[in-house]
């Protein structure tokens, strides 16, 4: 597998119209819709908060995939400080990965625990620290506090789908919506249309596939189905650390939305840098082309959140999440 120029590239209106949506979509888009409208009705904040890695399946009857790299931390911890922070969640998540409040709790089915500060005792051991009992009792916790509402996908093609529908959803809440894109998002993919559908033999020696390119999905989430109203933060992952601010601000440019959170692999969890556009530099600006944007483009705004790596008590997200909760009102007030 290369990344070759050869790829077909889809465009996002070509892969909805091939690639057949998820079983369950419809049930999913009903749930996300009610939510919504329960929120807007109590005027709270709603953020989309994606987490987790995508697979890309290489059979119909997979036995095999390719996976991206994230166990989920980034995205569970940072719903959580929304939720601390009076938002209400959609938390689209990959299957099994981290979920907020029960990151601590490896044996917890009960996410709600810490948010509503429910005794502990100290004494117990670890695994009966929580001192609520029924299954009923919890449930009722859940959906009095009533402000997270899961999601789950597993392959990219389910992330898309989904992602798309959400955000339609979200978007009647104009700009109160916050979109926050954590998820680890393949860039290539297998379109169905050439799967193999029984398992790959091996009889044949080495592997070759190749694979097309997903589409970039920001341009129409920015445009389209969020109606330019939302409040868009992306992240970048990079493992050179040069790299970083340069394919940020590229990003920022080439999709036109609020920030892109830049991120090295082996120092996100005490490092982060935001690239946002400056005051006088609309997104809307004459676009240039992209190799013309330079490190030094004065259009961007570079702030970095740094916090001591030897402080386990601390978690980046906290400071990340009341950044973003600023700057958010500030752009609900017209900013
Ligand atoms: C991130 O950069 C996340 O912060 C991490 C979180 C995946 C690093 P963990 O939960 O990991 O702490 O294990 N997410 C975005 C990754 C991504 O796919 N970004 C695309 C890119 O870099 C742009 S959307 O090209």
């Amino acid at each position: 597998m290369s990344a070759s120029d050869e790829s077909s590239s889809f465009s996002a209106e070509s892969y909805f119209s091939t690639q057949p949506p998820p079983a369950g979509l419809e049930q999913d888009i009903a749930g996300v819709k009610q939510f919504v409208q329960r929120q807007a009705s109590s005027g709270r904040n709603v953020v989309l908060v994606t987490s987790g890695g995508t697979t890309v399946p290489l059979e119909l009857n997979v036995v095999r995939f390719l996976d991206n790299f994230s166990a989920g931390t980034r995205g569970a911890t940072s719903a959580e400080y929304f939720l601390k922070a009076g938002y209400a969640v959609i938390f689209m998540h990959r299957q099994f990965s981290l979920q907020p409040f029960s990151r601590h709790y490896s044996h917890s089915t009960n996410p709600f625990l810490d948010f509503l500060e429910i005794e502990t005792s100290e004494t117990s051991s670890p695994s009966s620290q929580i001192r609520v009992t029924s299954e009923k009792e919890r449930s009722s916790i859940r959906s009095a506090a009533g402000t997270l509402h899961t999601l789950t996908f597993v392959t990219v093609n389910d992330y898309l789908w989904l992602l798309r529908a959400v955000s339609k959803e979200l978007s009647v809440l104009r700009r109160k919506a916050m979109y926050y894109l954590a998820a680890a998002v393949s860039d290539f993919f297998l379109p169905r249309q050439k799967m193999s559908e029984h398992k790959i033999q091996s009889g044949k020696g080495s592997l070759h596939i190749e694979m097309d390119q997903v589409p970039k999905i920001l341009k129409p989430m920015v445009d389209d189905w969020t109606g330019k109203d939302g409040y868009i933060v992306s992240f970048k992952l990079e493992t050179d650390q040069t790299l970083l601010i340069p394919k940020a601000q590229t990003s920022l440019q080439r999709y036109g939305h609020q920030i892109v959170i830049g991120n090295d692999l082996n120092r996100r969890k005490f490092e982060v840098v935001f690239i946002s556009w400056k005051a006088h530099s609309a997104s809307t600006s004459t676009p240039i082309k992209v190799k013309e944007v330079l490190e030094e483009d004065s259009r961007f705004a570079e702030s970095w959140i740094r916090i001591d790596p030897h402080d386990n008590n601390k978690e980046i997200e906290e400071d990340i999440i009341a950044e973003l909760v600023t700057r958010h009102e500030a752009w609900i007030n017209g900013g």
